[in-house]
């Protein structure tokens, strides 16, 4: 029997209504497996069962008043998943979808994430089933002003530190920020993501985008390949797809397709990216809007279709589980060679599997994504500081930290007998100071 069989077990008998939250923990905990055969110690203190369970978690009331004067009421969430080696930091989610599932899922996740940056930051997550889509500004900062109501006491820049995560941008975090600002008459780093006029870092709105592809370069270059002249399919067009799109084409790839909830566009000449900042930043519409006004491009409705569009890279971008096996197959029928994870776990494990197999290069979320919460932390020092440094010096710090988080997940992986398998890597480097930091700490 493997040693981690029992901790598996009570994990699922623990959390049954959790899909999102067993996906993600049951791949990490298999990735485990011989971390705690080495390593006897953290198993007897536990380690394995504690770093399950998230530290605090939190669910509250957010009622606010709509354009019509009628009173809306939503769920708002934190939770706080491990604050060993920093304060607890993580984004926000707004979006219909959300439920404690999937916050504990993309609190685990942030967790090992945090770690793998090499910067002291615990992990967080959380959000509200708020859907912004539709709704005013008006309307959008009444809900903010709640939600921050009630959350204020749990937050603080040397406790707990939210950002932006899917449907909350730099006009939340604002909204979010002025109402801190305001209950407890100080300004801090409390949040990041921040404006650049108030305490906001260059470099943090296209930090995850370029992230991901100073990510995929070191692993493309270990392989013998580059974006270079890389046909390059990108699903979803918010924050991470375009920051993506912009350095893929930077580096002289060619981003053919992107999408939203609704549908995706596909421009065989390369998208055009400064009508699409407009129509996504600028004008908040759809997707569809882009055929309107480039022609030679077409848009079809629903996203699943974006993963049959023949392509050398796949760049995953709008949230999980949206390559399944059936697209994992079409992509690897239609020779894609890497797959580069920008959403949080955008690939469910079918698909992992099939990539692995067909020797497609996979670079797990955790590692390929991690460039925003870095650069987060790279604002929370400048706030500590009191000072602010260049686009230049944020950017170049970003690109050192992604080659690192390559090169710490190659490293473990091959030290774990697993040469190449970036998954298992990012897991176990990202697992090991977290662990080391709460065996330091006792039984807490
Ligand atoms: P945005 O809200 O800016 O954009 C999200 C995009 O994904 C939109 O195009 C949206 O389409 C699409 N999308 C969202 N939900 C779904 C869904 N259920 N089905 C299909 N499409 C969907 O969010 P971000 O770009 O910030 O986040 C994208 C992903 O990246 C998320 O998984 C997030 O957790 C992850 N991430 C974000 C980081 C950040 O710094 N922002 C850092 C690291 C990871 P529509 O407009 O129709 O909803
Ligand atoms: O998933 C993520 O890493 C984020 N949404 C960014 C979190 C952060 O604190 O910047």
């Amino acid at each position: 029997m493997k040693i981690l069989t029992d901790s598996i077990e009570k994990l699922i008998k623990r959390n049954p209504n959790e899909p999102e939250f067993l996906q993600a923990a049951g791949e990490i905990m298999e990735s485990l497996e011989p971390v705690a055969e080495r390593h006897p110690e953290w198993v007897k203190a536990g380690i394995f069962e504690r770093i399950l369970e998230p530290e605090r978690q939190i669910m509250f009331r957010v009622p606010w008043v709509d354009d019509e004067g009628k009173i809306r009421i939503n769920r708002g969430f934190r939770v706080q998943f491990n604050s060993a080696i920093g304060p607890y930091k993580g984004g926000l989610r707004l979006h219909p979808s959300v439920n404690l599932s999937i916050m504990k899922f993309l609190g685990f996740e942030q967790t090992l994430k945090n770690s793998l940056t090499g910067l002291p930051i615990g992990g967080a997550k959380g959000g509200s089933d708020f859907d912004p889509k539709g709704k005013s500004d008006y309307e959008v900062m009444r809900f903010c002003q709640s939600f921050i109501t009630e959350l204020y006491r749990h937050i603080g820049e040397d406790c707990d530190v939210p950002a932006g995560d899917i449907g909350v941008g730099t006009r939340e975090i604002g909204y979010m920020f002025g109402q801190y600002k305001r209950i407890q008459n100080t300004f801090s780093g409390v949040l990041t993501g921040k404006g650049l006029a108030w305490g906001g870092s260059h470099v943090r709105t296209e930090a995850t985008g370029y992230g991901i592809c100073y990510f995929a370069e070191e692993m493309l270059r270990e392989n013998n390949k580059s974006c270079k002249d890389a046909t390059v399919v990108i699903s979803g067009s918010g924050n991470v797809a375009i920051y993506a799109a912009e350095k893929v084409t930077q580096l002289g790839g060619r981003v053919v397709a992107l999408s939203d909830s609704n549908g995706y566009i596909y421009d065989p000449d390369g998208v055009k990216l400064d009508t699409v900042k407009r129509i996504k930043e600028v004008e908040r519409k759809r997707i569809r809007e882009y055929v309107n006004e480039c022609c030679g491009s077409e848009y079809t409705e629903g996203c699943s279709g974006i993963w049959d569009i023949p392509c050398d890279i796949a760049l995953p971008c709008a949230t999980q589980n949206e390559i399944d096996g059936l697209a994992a197959h079409k992509l690897v029928s239609n020779r894609c060679y890497a797959v580069a994870e920008g959403a949080n776990m955008p690939c469910t494990p079918d698909a992992i599997e099939i990539f692995q197999r067909n020797g497609v290069l996979y670079g797990p979320s955790k590692a390929v994504n991690a460039g925003g919460v870095a650069t987060s932390a790279l604002e929370m020092t400048q706030n500590s500081m009191r000072m602010s440094w260049t686009f230049e010096e944020v950017d170049a710090r970003l690109k050192s930290i992604m080659k690192n988080i390559y090169k710490n997940c190659s490293r473990a992986a091959a030290e774990y007998n697993m040469k190449g398998n970036l998954m298992a890597g990012a897991n176990i480097a990202g697992f090991m100071k977290v662990a080391e930091a709460m065996y330091a700490q006792g039984i807490v």
